[in-house]
This record gives structure tokens, sequence and C-alpha cells, in this order.
């Protein structure tokens, strides 16, 4: 009986792996075929191996009675119950630190897009417009605009660092002051907001960061303000953000994460005031084999030790 589970659609060769090392299958994807699955393999399962665009909610955990550990492919976790896991007693790993460059990266690079109007001038230039109308209208500033970061962990410095080395005063907000930076605190979201150029969302998702940059936290931000999205949709309400952007009572935004992925608002894809990416920032070669290791390092000290290599913090 196999002892791995594979939940969700995986990095193919953290697929292939799963499947000819451990002889993992597959949970079926059509809910109907998943009870007679979990019958028959349901019982002996001790570990799932998954992502963060999928997890393992308080349902499926209820179906695997020998659960003892939930390893994720990614540093995020919010797809998975977590309280729900601490009940059992289920343990939780997942990939920090390996995607923190390439994230922040990702970060800095929408900054600039959106700011600078860059993919927006690409397809001017692309259009043919550029002979026909002359100059694209100026944009705005990224070295030395003020920069304020909501959630200053290992993404959010990482992104603060890189834009320090633009002139860029930092400004974050935690839920609480982070011990030893140099940066300054702002008690509240709406604080943070309204007293930045650029704010970027680095928080974790979950239940805890829900719509945490709500209507009034972009009001804040204001109409020459710019949002900088690597976290998750939902920690941004989306159908303000869309608002205020289509209306001009936000400058623009560089979104990675949506409410709905795959699906972006509609209203957003004919503004050239916003960059639209597919959940691509931790999408390097180097960070994705890093993170496969990472994996697989800790499904492998799970079933030879009983431990984690990174598991979630408590
Ligand atoms: C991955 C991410 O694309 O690490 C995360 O939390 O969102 C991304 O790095 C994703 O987890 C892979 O499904």
């Amino acid at each position: 009986m196999a002892r791995v589970l594979q939940v969700g659609t995986l990095k193919p060769a953290l697929a292939e792996r799963l499947r000819t090392s451990y002889d993992a299958p597959v949970l079926p994807a059509d809910p109907a075929a998943r009870a007679d699955f979990l019958a028959e393999h349901g019982p002996g399962v001790e570990v799932v191996v998954t992502s963060g665009r999928y997890g393992v909610d308080r349902d499926l955990m209820g179906r695997l009675p020998a659960l003892a550990a939930i390893v994720g492919f990614g540093v995020g976790y919010d797809t998975t119950d977590v309280a729900a896991a601490r009940e059992r007693g289920i343990a939780i790993s997942n990939t920090p630190d390996v995607l923190t460059d390439c994230v922040a990266d990702t970060a800095v690079g929408l900054a600039i897009d959106t700011m600078r109007q860059l993919s927006a001038a690409d397809r001017f230039v692309r259009r043919g417009a550029w002979p026909a109308r002359g100059d694209v209208p100026l944009a705005r500033r990224v070295s030395g605009s003020r920069v304020g970061i909501l959630g200053l962990g290992r993404i959010g410095q990482a992104v603060a660092v890189r834009l320090e080395a633009f002139g860029c005063p930092i400004s974050y907000h935690s839920r609480r002051p982070v011990a030893g930076s140099p940066y300054v605190y702002a008690a509240s979201a709406v604080e943070l907001a309204a007293s930045v150029d650029l704010l970027v969302v680095a928080t974790a998702g979950g239940a805890g960061s829900t719509h945490l940059v709500d209507r009034a936290v972009l009001e804040a931000l204001g109409p020459d303000g710019f949002l900088v999205n690597v976290a998750r949709g939902s920690v941004v309400d989306e159908d303000a953000l869309v608002d205020l952007l289509v209306s001009g009572r936000l400058a623009g935004a560089g979104l990675d994460v949506f409410a709905r992925e795959p699906h972006v608002p509609e209203a957003l894809l004919g503004l050239d005031n916003v960059v639209l990416l597919p959940h691509l920032a931790s999408g390097t070669v180097e960070t994705r084999e890093a993170m496969l290791e990472l994996t697989l390092a800790n499904l492998e000290r799970w079933l030879d030790h009983g431990e984690l290599v990174t598991p979630v913090p408590a």
C-alpha cells in the first residue's frame, strides 16, 4: 500500500520522482472517482505531497486516517487547512528561502514595469504606434519613490533591500514591528498606504490576511499610488482594486496573483497602467529546481526519521 499520495498537478520532474521512487498514486481530480480511490489507497497514506495551488482540506484529511505529514512545494500553504492539521497533529512543510530572491526580483520588476509603463510602451511599439503617434506619455520615477512593504518577512525584506539600493525610503507594516529592522514601522495598512507612492504586498495568504488591502487601504494609496502584489490574490479586495483602477483613483498595479486564478478580471485586460502576470514569481529553472529538492528532502526526512527539514512555524 502506498505511503505517499500526490495531490494536485505538480512539476513533472517532481511527479516523476514521486512515482518512480515512492510509488505514489495521484489523487483523481474528478470528485466522483475519489471515493473508490480513497477507499483503496486512503488507509495507507502517511504523507501527502502537494503544492500551494492545491493543499489538503479538512475533508480530505478526514479520509486519510494515517496521514502524519503534508509536504508542500511552495512557500505558501494557505490552501491547506492548518487548523484541521494541528488538531490531528499532522506536520506541514513548505519551501521557504530558496524562492525568496526570485519572488523579490519579480516584485521589483513589477514595480519598474508598472511605474515606468514598460509593458504598455512595448505594446505601443509593437502595434506600430511610434511612427504615427510619437512619444508615449511620461511615466513615474521609481528611484527615490517612497515604498511601503506589507509583510516584512523573508520576501518583504528582500524586496526592501533591493529597493533601498534604488534610493527608496522604506516603511512597512506587519502584525508587530520587526526587531532590529532599519525601516519605519506603520501601525496599520491604511497608515502605511497613506504615506507611500508604492505599496508592495508580501504577506502570507490565508484567513489572517484576507482583504488586508481593502478599499480603505487602496483609497489611502490614492490616485498617484501604485500597488504590487506578489503574495496572494486573497490579500487584496480585488473588486475594490478593479473599481479604483478603472475609475483612475489608483495610478496603477503590478499583479502576479489574483483572487480566482487562473481567471483575471476582464476589466483589467484593457488597462495600460496595469501589468498582469500568471503567478510566475518563483518561476525560474534554478528556483523551481531548488524547491523540488527541498520538497523531496522534506519527504525523505519524514519517511526516514519522522521529522521535516522545513516545518512551517506553529
Ligand atoms: C509557486 C507560490 O508557484 O511558493 C509559493 O507559495 O505561490 C509559488 O512559488 C506555487 O506554490 C507552486 O504551485
